[in-house]
């Protein structure tokens, strides 16, 4: 294997600018609010930030929709106020990573705007098509194919000027880029390399497995008329999709490999991490694998499927032993080359305390805070933490659509509920207080006033999304001054990465796979016959004489027994265990 790269023990902790600090009042966190915090980020110990988008943006989905690369959205400040974040963020020992959203743009992206000409120079820069022959252009059915958008009705939206349709797998503001273009490849790269050059520490890659189409050979998408390839199959909500055609597309090494060589090649202590809905986790072990030159890590979604359907809101019990599985999966790929990335939370995702602990009393919120926290930093990689989920952090409590802002649970709320009939309207508020991305979004829990510390309480303008009012109770100050807290507890886990060579790089073996109950492994750093004896191994020897970690985590609300695997490696009988321990 490989000798460790700087990342292998650090912890990287994610930044929704929107919801971490405002400092001027209009109810949106920016930038200045970033850079107020650092300290707080230091003293936990976190040694990347991972920054969403702050660029130019209409902010139809918050960012995530980019209309200019280089320049800093006024909601969140200026350029200055980045490269000052950069600057402090390097003073205090901390990297940072931004958001590079090149799947798509904004549809105000100056790029966008001349390719809705027909021979302005930049016509092949998006994917446009023709309307279905014999159809009425803009017409219901005239669209390419029967593609859905991941946000919402057809991922096809007919442009009258240009007179025909573009492709948009998420909203109809982020039109996809066309890649197979070698323009547009070469347009990303300069812009990259303006951002590095600029001194930011790398970026992390918003749906970069899509950005290869599977075309045929005469550059037709399936289902389009004549195209060789036929489109998927029609699901409840009337649309096909497009994701077995667009992830992880035959061109993605590629084009991995030509960015890499772009804007990496030459460079030192950087990180690339790339969103990877749909690839496998043998894929990653590919992707990831130094000597394959792509990226660095990649962000696989198996874990956070577990829980659900056909559908993100077909919700079904979250299972101990599906979650040991997926991550198993990813931990085996990657055990002789490439490298893990751990997560459970982001902006996309629900509070992990909510949706796999119980909350149903601070006691137990805390104890799964923590149980769940252990089992994630334990393993092998690169742990994520996202704002918020130190503190244990729970879901928004809404009750009513009006309450969220998000666009795909708005979109998706009236395709599912009004139009299609696919579920009714208790079942869906259901499943959005289960999992749309706004749980996670809800503003960051400094203190107990009224706006939790994240803008003032005599603020001009309210949080652009409600606080949860739990903020009373689970905040910075309040966690700060308990040595027994969530975040005290992240401070250690942290700590433990960086000091403990058996947590950074040793071996991962599960235990009692099949156990309902309890999460269980064990991590060994053992110099085996052949290692070279050298600064290495003396410091596991010092921090850890026996090079082995075991983990045990309760992860049901009762009380469990220890399983067999576990109770012979500890050489005790099976016994009790208090409900969400948190094995420490
Ligand atoms: O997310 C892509 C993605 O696959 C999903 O997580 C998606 O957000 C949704 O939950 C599908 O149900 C990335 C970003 O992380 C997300 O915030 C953006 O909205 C999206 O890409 C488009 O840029
Ligand atoms: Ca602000």
């Amino acid at each position: 294997s490989t000798p460790n790269p700087w990342w292998a023990n650090a912890v990287v902790y994610q930044v929704y600018p929107r919801s971490f600090q405002d400092t001027n009042g209009d109810g949106y966190g920016d930038i200045p609010g970033v850079t107020r915090r650092l300290d707080y980020l230091a003293d936990l110990g976190v040694d990347v930030i991972w920054l969403s988008p702050v660029y130019r943006s209409p902010q139809d989905d918050n960012g995530y929709d980019i209309s200019d690369y280089r320049r800093v959205d006024p909601m969140f400040g200026t350029l200055g106020d980045l490269d000052e974040l950069v600057a402090q963020a390097h003073r205090r020992g901390i990297r940072v990573v931004m958001d590079l959203v090149v799947n798509h743009t904004s549809d105000e992206h100056a790029w966008f705007r001349a390719s809705r000409d027909r021979a302005g120079g930049r016509e092949d820069w998006y994917w446009w098509r023709p309307a279905r022959p014999g159809h009425e252009p803009g017409t219901p059915g005239a669209e390419p194919n029967r593609w859905g958008s991941y946000f919402g009705g057809s991922a096809w939206q007919y442009d009258p000027k240009r007179g025909e349709y573009y492709l948009h797998q998420f909203s109809r503001k982020q039109p996809d880029l066309n890649w197979e273009n070698p323009a547009v490849r070469r347009a990303v790269y300069d812009m990259m390399n303006w951002w590095m050059d600029r001194g930011i520490d790398g970026f992390r890659m918003d749906v970069i497995v899509l950005i290869s189409k599977r075309v045929d050979d005469q550059g037709r998408l399936p289902g389009e008329e004549g195209a060789a390839l036929e489109d998927g199959p029609v699901g409840e909500e009337g649309y096909s999709s497009p994701a077995p055609f667009c992830m992880d597309g035959p061109r993605l090494d590629e084009f991995l490999k030509e960015m890499r060589h772009a804007v990496f090649d030459g460079r030192q202590g950087y990180l690339t991490v790339g969103e990877a809905p749909g690839a496998t986790a043998q894929r990653d072990a590919m992707i990831t694998d130094p000597a394959n030159g792509e990226l660095d890590m990649l962000f696989l979604f198996s874990q956070t499927t577990i829980d659900t359907g056909a559908s993100k809101w077909q919700i079904r019990p979250f299972e101990v032993t599906r979650l040991k599985r997926a991550m198993a999966e990813q931990q085996e790929a990657v055990k002789e080359a490439g490298w893990a990335s751990l997560y459970f939370n982001n902006h996309d995702q629900p509070r992990v305390v909510s949706r796999w602990g119980d909350t149903s009393t601070e006691e137990l919120r805390v104890r799964s805070a923590k149980a769940l926290g252990l089992v994630l930093h334990m393993h092998r990689g690169t742990p994520y933490i996202y704002q918020g989920e130190e503190l244990g952090m729970t879901n928004a409590g809404f009750t009513r659509l009006d309450q969220y802002r998000d666009l795909e649970s708005i979109n998706l709320y009236h395709q599912r509920v009004d139009e299609a009939h696919a579920q009714d309207a208790d079942s869906m508020m259901q499943a959005l207080a289960y999992m749309s991305r706004d749980n996670a979004r809800t503003p960051m829990q400094w203190d107990s006033t009224k706006y939790a510390g994240f803008t003032a309480s005599y603020a001009p303008k309210e949080p652009w999304l409600a606080v949860n009012p739990n903020h009373e109770t689970i905040n910075v100050e309040a966690e700060e001054r308990d040595d027994d807290s969530v975040l005290a507890f992240y401070r250690r886990l942290i700590e433990l990465r960086h000091t403990d060579p058996v947590v950074a790089a040793g071996r991962w073996d599960l235990l009692d796979a099949d156990d309902p109950h309890v999460y269980a492994f064990t991590r060994t750093l053992d110099p085996g016959p052949g290692a070279k004896p050298g600064p290495e191994a003396a410091k596991a020897e010092e921090a850890a004489p026996s090079g082995r970690l075991l983990v045990v985590a309760n992860l049901s609300s009762g009380s469990a027994r220890l399983p067999a695997q576990t109770a012979g490696l500890l050489g005790v009988d099976a016994s009790g265990m208090t409900a969400m321990g948190t094995g420490d």
